[in-house]
């Protein structure tokens, strides 16, 4: 199990209400989204992490989802290369804030592109999403780097949502929180299932209505859960968690969620 001593987030800027957003949710509220995102600093603080917050980047209206940015370990930090053009070089002051704990960073290279929220850690093992925003190439780079340093890594095909961490999180003690695409229910219907992939984990399944709950965050013990979905957090709870709510109905009207606000290592 990793332990996270450190976080990088990055402040809203005012032009994340021209956000890119499919949810139809409405444009988010710049003064709340700043509340909201205090808040979120305040509770990975809580949670032990040295928290280094970045000035908003008013050029890149999605900027505050610095997760999709970068993807770090104990043993590298790799940074990406979004597939949204219109966050392509957010990355670049992000390498500049990673160069001061990373003596060597790698990157994603054209024609590849990768965003953070299609990857997920499990152990020594990395999922990563293939999805609108990380392409095969992409992809395969990151696979390449990880796999020089140990790691083992998992492609996933996504079929309906954003990015592998919208549908799917790891809590450790290999629990899995999975919703939407990656259930199914047994063929003796003794139950909802996992996708064959994913089998080997303890599942727990969101409940039907509360999919965005799935991008809950494990930190150091304690599970960030989304405020509003009483029943995740209860199934959570059951698992032996400690279950923190944070409010962010802002970063919801973005796609965004708990993890894509934070760079944890
Ligand atoms: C986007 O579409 O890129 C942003 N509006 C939301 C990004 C969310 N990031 C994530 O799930 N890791």
């Amino acid at each position: 199990m990793v332990m996270f001593t450190k976080a990088l987030v990055r402040k809203p800027c005012r032009s994340l209400v021209n956000g890119l957003s499919t949810a139809g949710l409405g444009r988010p509220d710049y003064e709340k989204a700043l509340d909201q995102h205090a808040a979120y600093a305040g509770a990975l603080r809580a949670c032990g992490l040295a928290v280094t917050v970045l000035e908003a980047d008013e050029r890149f209206p999605d900027s505050v989802f610095i997760e999709d940015t970068a993807v770090v370990c104990e043993k590298t930090a790799v940074i990406t290369r979004p597939g949204a053009p219109s966050r392509r070089g957010e990355e670049e002051t992000v390498t500049a804030a990673l160069a001061a704990f990373y003596p060597r960073l790698e990157a994603i290279l054209p024609p590849g592109t990768l965003e953070g929220g299609d990857v997920m850690r499990a152990g020594d093992r990395f999922y990563v999403g293939l999805s609108e925003r990380t392409n095969e190439e992409g992809a395969r780079q990151f696979a390449a780097i990880l796999r020089r340093h140990g790691y083992e890594v998992v492609l996933v095909p996504l079929r309906e949502i954003l990015h592998l961490k919208t549908g799917v999180a790891y809590l450790e003690n290999n629990h899995l929180l999975a919703s939407g695409e990656f259930l199914g229910h047994s063929p003796k219907g003794t139950g909802v299932v996992a996708r064959p992939l994913f089998s080997s984990f303890d599942i727990i399944p969101v409940p039907t209505g509360e999919e965005y709950a799935a991008n809950s965050l494990w930190i150091n013990g304690k599970v960030l859960v989304p405020s509003g979905f009483p029943a995740t957090m209860s199934l959570i709870e059951k698992s032996g968690y400690k279950a923190v709510a944070l409010d962010v109905s802002e970063f919801r009207k973005l796609d965004g969620g708990l993890s894509c606000l934070s760079l944890r290592f």
